[in-house]
């Protein structure tokens, strides 16, 4: 097969274009699962913009979109689609407070994919559950995520080249992805709580440091690992076994559960 119809080597990992969302002043409401402290918001809009600037350096085009105030959780911009190459998959996401988030960002999309769909049927599914590799779709059932939603982004993932396998999100876990990113075609930085549930087996696992856990949603964009700041020996251990790693501040986003994989769509358009 050729084209968007088979697994392209790299296309996991390999972005030249990124969509990122402005951080609305609401974002300090924005969802979280426990009672902590609000995020500051000139602080988050800084981190942001040092996270536009990593994903710069690595190598992507960035387009930051305007904020939507009336979405505080709108700056996760990752939960809403899903963009591969030149199709996009509007998404359906599991928190009332996001379900019109994808329509808002439907007509910047329009403008960049060729193909654009809409997830059939009709249970929910947050992009923060789906890990791509360059073959296969690993599907987290979550809070946010659910079977239907699920095996419905797998069919339509299949003819882009995708198996998919669908897994269980250990309880407590917000997404499937809060404990696991892609760092290589075949690798992925994970807790020790995620990989021993044995979702990950037949991908190399990294595992990140004994009480590192929120960094282990990195991200893999080109040759560089953004990895949230702040967690020193997992950043030693990745560098040790030669990734070229990125740390970039994320204590505003941690605040309202977020970390470095849900603040961008990445993309490279085929031509
Ligand atoms: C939420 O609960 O939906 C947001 N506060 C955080 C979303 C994080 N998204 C992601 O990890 N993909």
């Amino acid at each position: 097969m050729t084209g968007e119809g088979a697994a392209i080597a790299g296309r996991s990992y390999r972005f030249s274009h990124a969509l990122c969302r402005a951080p609305a002043p609401s974002v300090i409401g924005g969802l979280r699962a426990g009672d902590g402290p609000d995020p500051d918001f000139v602080t988050f809009r800084s981190e942001h913009a040092a996270y536009v600037s990593a994903l710069e350096a690595a190598g992507a085009e960035v387009c930051v979109l305007a904020p939507i105030d009336a979405f505080p959780d709108s700056v996760f911009i990752e939960d809403d689609a899903l963009t591969i190459g030149n199709t996009a998959i509007l998404l359906r996401p599991g928190a009332p407070s996001r379900a019109q988030e994808p329509a808002a960002l439907a007509p910047e999309l329009e403008t960049r994919f060729g193909t654009m769909m809409a997830l059939p049927g009709t249970g929910p599914v947050d992009g923060g559950d789906v890990l791509l590799t360059d073959d296969t779709a690993y599907i987290g059932l979550s809070a946010r995520t659910d079977r239907d939603g699920a095996e419905a982004l797998g069919r339509a993932l299949a003819p882009l080249g995708y198996a998919t396998r669908i897994v269980d999100t250990p309880p407590d876990i917000l997404h499937f992805k809060t404990d696991c990113g892609l760092i290589g075609p075949n690798t992925v930085l994970a807790t020790g709580r995620l990989a021993s549930t044995g979702c990950l087996d037949g991908l190399e696992i990294v595992l990140v440091a004994p009480g590192e856990e929120p960094c282990a949603n990195a991200i893999r964009v080109n040759d560089t690992v953004i990895l949230s700041a702040g967690h020193p020996r997992t950043a030693a251990r990745l560098r040790a076994s030669g990734y070229k790693v990125t740390e970039v501040p994320t204590s505003q986003a941690a605040l309202v559960d977020g970390g470095p994989s849900c603040m961008s769509l990445r993309f490279s358009p085929i031509s």
